[in-house]
Order: structure tokens, then sequence, then C-alpha cells
């Protein structure tokens, strides 16, 4: 089915200087080593090259003479070749690799090289991506070293195989066939996912279900992990914090309870007996009514130092969620992650990582970066992201999100002056952490390719090359992706590109212009609520956030408000709390201004805002033509699919346009300016629809 081997296709290569090329390097294939990563290798090898070439072959497993593509450990490597790649050991670390081209007279030779298997097989996938990029190989000189060690996915699926704000079908696993069937969407999610230097995933939701943690599970669970760990990945489990209760037939789960720190520790035995190279736990605890140590007047430090003690031994990691906002808290939301753990910043044991949404509330078309970043210097922060697009229009609109992930990356802390980038803190450089992570909470199911929306394998695609290397070009991330996945026409890949790299500005513009946000309705998180107010909490109300009265519009973050910018770094402060510096897209993030306040371009904020609201439909209506323009490039069916996804987006940006517009209008008071169009309905009846079916949603918010 078109999709299914996402952006590993293999196409044949037709352009006959390339092809000869390509043909000369892989002329007589070498690749040493017996282990289970090096079978991964000549397996991928044996596949794609007669594709691609389309001559078939076989792989030798000593270096002769004519050897032309040498894949081998630095270890194996014979000592001649050594000495021509002119590095050492050193230079690659664990994971990474070197593809370098070794030319005589007579002959071209590429030789893959890495300390580990798992290294050369990221080399050969390199390789494979390079001639699939058409790029050119006769002098190839490249060194890669990933930059963050736990490159995650974050699976939100249920035991039932629902996944929360999954939009891509149920979820891959199928617990009822495992530990004995080995679904072939295993390997291929695995060869996925190495393909991009993805090295860990967390099977589970982390609304936990504490089922995972027993006997049978574990040994399906097993059975996964020993399917992936020849692409080299780990897996990490969700942990209930109340699991020594619910399986465990204990009272309580006090984090300082003897019969409680035995049960982990038994638990963390049991699970390593199983699978020697567990990652650890990954844990949302007090946070949306999941239980935690605070249910036992504990602290988030007394939570996750007791599992990081019991997983320690074992070299395993204990990845505690920061994602918390308490119904008892009457303050801002935007505050209250920073407030609950900046101060325990030196507290947590070596085996703990913090986990940060990128931004403060909660994965929005646009945040400003969330001011835990930098702000614990001694504690390692790690990155969550997210690939579904639960706020983003799920799998049916086309956002392309590494554009974002790059905004946040690129964002500057100044928690260590100028220069202190997110990307500093995530990698470690800025405050030297022992151990780095990234996290993106996965956008994958069993729909036919993957990811529902065809363009959603660009997220999953982008978000593993940026977790390697997070000061990637998000423009050259979709490059790349494009050229394996449908073509290397420059007549195809200018325009499409274009398109990828500016949509999530569309989104931007007409979901949640100049700085708004969470003004989803209620539940899904897809269509517009923003009159949404009758929720009990009052921070799950969109009028909580955008505060429109008829004085104006947007949540005072400043020190005349919530003081929300106080969290920042002075210089970030400073720059956030005067509306005239504050860069335009996060101004109603931070400040509550009137209606005529006059922006940047010399319109009034009703103004400006109702032309962003229809920007972003104009946006998406050129993403039509533009779609329309390289139906040559694709397969038919490619074609009429995302075709059929635009005129969906079209007409939701139209139905978040109107409905939002008429909604603020009731408080500006105002009439809509030239250009743009009128409503095609009334207030009431945007407030009449009832979104129908929305998949993964959780019953209660
Ligand atoms: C929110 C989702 C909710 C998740 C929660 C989380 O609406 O379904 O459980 O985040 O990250 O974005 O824990």
């Amino acid at each position: 089915p078109a999709g299914y081997e996402l952006w590993m296709d293999y196409k044949k290569v037709e352009m006959p200087s390339l092809s000869s090329q390509y043909s000369n390097i892989a002329n007589e294939v070498t690749v040493l080593g017996e282990g289970e990563t090096i079978q991964v290798i000549k397996n991928e090898l044996l596949l794609a090259l007669p594709q691609m070439l389309g001559s078939q072959f076989e792989i030798k497993k000593e270096v002769g003479e004519k050897s032309s593509m040498i894949i081998a450990t630095w270890a194996q490597l014979p000592q001649n070749i050594k000495k021509q790649i002119e590095l050492d050991d050193e230079s690659f670390g664990n994971e990474g690799f070197t593809l370098k081209s070794l030319n005589t007279k007579k002959a071209q030779k590429v030789i893959v090289t890495a300390n580990s298997e798992i290294g050369l097989l990221y080399g050969t996938f390199r390789l494979l991506a390079l001639m699939q990029q058409h790029s050119d190989l006769t002098n190839i000189n490249l060194v890669d070293t990933p930059k963050i060690d736990i490159r995650m996915l974050n699976h939100w699926d249920n035991l039932d195989r629902t996944v929360e704000r999954g939009y891509a079908g149920f979820s891959l696993w199928n617990w009822q066939k495992l530990p004995e069937f080995i679904d072939q969407r295993y390997v291929d999610y695995a060869r996925a996912n190495a393909s991009v230097g993805i090295n860990a995933v967390s099977l589970t939701n982390v609304n936990a279900n504490a089922l995972i943690l027993t006997p049978m599970y574990l040994e399906k669970v097993k059975a996964l992990a020993e399917t992936f760990r020849p692409y080299g990945i780990k897996v990490y489990l969700t942990a209930r914090f109340s699991a020594p209760i619910e399986i465990g037939g204990l009272e309580s789960a006090d984090p300082l309870n003897q019969k409680v720190i035995e049960w982990w520790q038994a638990k963390a035995d049991e699970i390593y007996d199983l699978i020697p190279d567990f990652g650890g736990f990954l844990v949302k605890a007090n946070s949306e009514g999941q239980p935690g140590p605070q249910n036992y007047d504990r602290n988030h430090v007394d939570g996750a130092n007791m599992m990081a003690k019991a997983l320690a031994p074992h070299k395993g990691n204990v990845i505690w969620r920061a994602f918390v906002y308490s119904e008892h808290d009457a303050d801002d939301r935007a505050k209250q992650a920073y407030s609950e753990f900046v101060p325990y910043d030196g507290q947590f044991l070596p085996n703990v990582l913090v986990q940060v949404k990128n931004g403060a509330i909660d994965f929005q078309p646009r945040e400003p970066f969330h001011p835990m970043f930098g702000a614990m210097s001694k504690t390692p922060i790690m990155m969550e992201f997210q690939i579904t697009k639960e706020y983003l229009g799920f799998s049916t609109h086309l956002v392309y999100l590494p554009k974002l992930y790059e905004e946040v990356l690129e964002a500057d802390t100044y928690q260590e002056g100028k220069g202190s980038t997110v990307a500093k803190v995530l990698d470690g450089s800025l405050q030297g952490q022992q151990i780095t992570g990234m996290a993106g909470v996965a956008n994958i199911g069993n729909d036919l390719n993957w990811t529902g929306h065809p363009f959603g394998q660009a997220d999953w695609y982008g978000f593993g090359r940026q977790a390697w290397n997070p000061y990637l070009d998000s423009e050259k991330i979709a490059d790349e992706w494009l050229r394996m996945t449908f073509s290397n026409d420059e007549k195809f890949v200018e325009p499409i590109k274009e398109m990828m790299v500016t949509s999530r500005e569309a989104v931007v513009n007409y979901m949640n212009p100049l700085g708004l946000h969470h003004i989803f309705d209620t539940g899904h998180h897809y269509g517009p609520g923003p009159w949404v107010s009758e929720l009990s909490r009052p921070e799950w109300n969109p009028v909580y956030y955008h505060q429109a009265d008829e004085n104006g519009i947007g949540f005072d973050r400043t020190p005349s408000g919530s003081n929300a910018t106080a969290q920042y770094a002075q210089p970030v402060a400073e720059m956030f709390n005067d509306p005239k510096t504050c860069p335009e897209e996060y101004l109603l993030w931070f400040h509550h201004l009137p209606w005529d306040y006059q922006l940047k371009n010399g319109e009034t904020l009703w103004n400006g805002l109702a032309r962003k609201y229809q920007e972003g439909v104009n946006q998406v209506a050129k993403m039509q033509k533009t779609w329309n323009q390289i139906k040559p490039y694709v397969s038919a069916e490619q074609h009429k699919e995302v075709n059929m996804l635009l005129t969906i987006q079209h007409k939701e940006a139209k139905w978040w346009r109107d409905a939002c517009l008429l909604y603020f209008q009731t408080f500006s008071k105002q009439e809509l300016p030239v250009g743009v169009e009128k409503p095609e309905h009334d207030l009431e009846y945007y407030k009449s629809l009832k979104f129908p079916f929305a998949p993964g949603i959780r019953p209660r918010w």
C-alpha cells in the first residue's frame, strides 16, 4: 500500500551517471562480523541495492583487492585501510560512524566504519539515504555522531490498543498475540527508527496501567525488546506510581515506605532478568489525576529517586515528567511546573532525567520555550515534543513539525548568558550534563501508511533527525525526506519543500495567531471553542487563556499580571515584558492589550488579528494550488489522498477563522477589515457544532 515503505522504498536510480557511480561503489560489498545487527545491515543492503541499482549481488565476508564497499567496525578494519582513513576510534564515540571514500586510479571505494555494530547500522542507513537523495559520493568524507544520548519515542498506547491523542489508527502493539506472534510491522518500525537514529521507545501511555508490569505482560514486552535490540532500540515502560497497591497487594505506594522500596527493587530485578538492556521507567506523577508521591506528602525527588535507586544497579533511568499543574493552585498554569520543580535542582539522583514539554502550557501551535530549560543546571532536562498533532489538526492537517521543533531548539534562554539555546541545554554542552535526551510523543498507529496523513511521516523522520542533531536545519530535513519519499525532481522538491516549511505558520495563523493559545473546543482539542467557560477547572477553559473582554484580549503574564515572565532569565523577561520588544508572535501570550493597540505594521490589534486568520486560510489555499501543480511526480493514489486532506484543512481553516472572529467581535465590536472574508454562518451556528467523533481522547478531558 502507498506509504507503507516510508522513506525507505529505495526507488530505482534512473540517472545513468549516478547509477553507474553507485554501481561501482556497490560492485563488491564486504560486511565484516557476525552479530545480529550485522545481519540487519546485510538484509538492508540486500533489499536496497538491487532495487536502486537493478542488479543482484552477494555480500562478501572478507576484505579483498576488489572490495568496493567495506562495512566493518574500527576494530575489525584491516590496518592498511585504517591508515588511509586518518581518523581514530575517538572520532565516532559509541554510536557515531564515518563514511569515507578511498579512491585510487583504478577504483573507487567507500568505507563505513564505527566503534559499534549499531554505529555501522547508522552509517549504512546514512549511505543508503545519500544514494536515495542522489548525492554525489565520489569524495565523501563524513563523520557523524549523535549529540543527544536518549533519542526516544513516547507511545501513548493503551493496553486495549486505543491510543491517547493518536490519530493514525490503533496501537501497533498487539498484546493479545504477543509474545509468540511477531508482526512484520514491529521489524519495519524498528528499521524506520534506526534509519534516523531513534534508540529508545516507551511502549505505553503516560496515563499508565499497572498491568504492564505484571509477569504476563513483561513476557510480551520482552518479545518486543528482542525484536528491537538488533536495531539499537531500548524499551522503556510507563510505571504507574500506585502499582505496588494495584498489582503488588501492598497498602501504600509511599516512596519512603520500606515495603514499597523493596517492591520496586524486586520489580526492577524481575524486569532486568527478562530484558537485560531495559531502558527504565517513564513516569507521570501527580498530574491530571495520576497518583504520585504527593499523595503521601512526599515530593517529586522522593518519588523519582526511589525508582532511580531500584534501576541504578541495572543502569536503568527514570524519566520523570514535569507536566504538572494543580487543581488547588490558583496561580497561572504556565508557572506551575517551574515552581514545582526548579527548587529541587541538584537533588535528583544521576539516573533521573526530568522531561519537560517544549512550552509551559501544552503542545500549542506556538508557545514560547518552557522557562525550565536552562533553569536547572544540575539536572538533566529532557525535551518532550509532540509528534502527534493533538492541537494541530490531528492527522488531517498538513503541518510540518520540524519547523516548530527548530524554533524551540534555537530559542535563546540566556540562562548562562547570550547563546544559551535550548539545543545546548538539551545536548548538555551548556551546563555539562552527563546524560541527555529528547522525546517525541509518537504519531504512529496501525494505519497502512503508519501516520494517517502521508506528510505525518515527515514529522517522525524529522524528529529523529533533530534528536540526533538538534542543530539541523528543518528545511534541509524536508529536502531529504521529500527526495527519499517521493521524488528527486527539483520541480517537485522545491515547491513542496516551500509548502512544508510554511505550513506551520499557516496553522498558527488560522488557529492561534499573535500568541493566542488553548482556545480549542472541549475534550478533543480539534475545532475552535474560544467561548467555552463552563468546565470545572478554570484552566481547562479557553476563556481563561484569551481573557477577551471589551477592553481587549490576551493573558497578562508581566509583573502587572501573573508575572510568569519572571521565570525567564532577565534579558528574556525584559524582552517579553514590554509589548514593544515582545515578538509579535507571542504578544497575547504575555499581554492583555486594547483592541486598538497599534501593531508594528501600524494596524490595530483587531484588524491585525483578523488579517492573520485570513492569511492562514489563504496559505492553505496556496498549499492546495501547489499540490495540484506537482501531480506528475507522485502516484495518483497519493496525490488524491493529500488533495482530499487539503480540502478538509481548507474548510477547517475557514471554520477556525469564522468562529474565532465572530466570537471575538462580540467584544471588539468592530467590523472585519477589508480583505477578510465574511463568515458564512453566525456565531450561534459555530457554537452549536459538536465534534461528532474524535479518536484518541480520554473521557475526562
Ligand atoms: C495533554 C493531553 C493529555 C495527556 C497530557 C500529558 O491532552 O491527553 O495525558 O497532555 O501529557 O496534552 O500527560
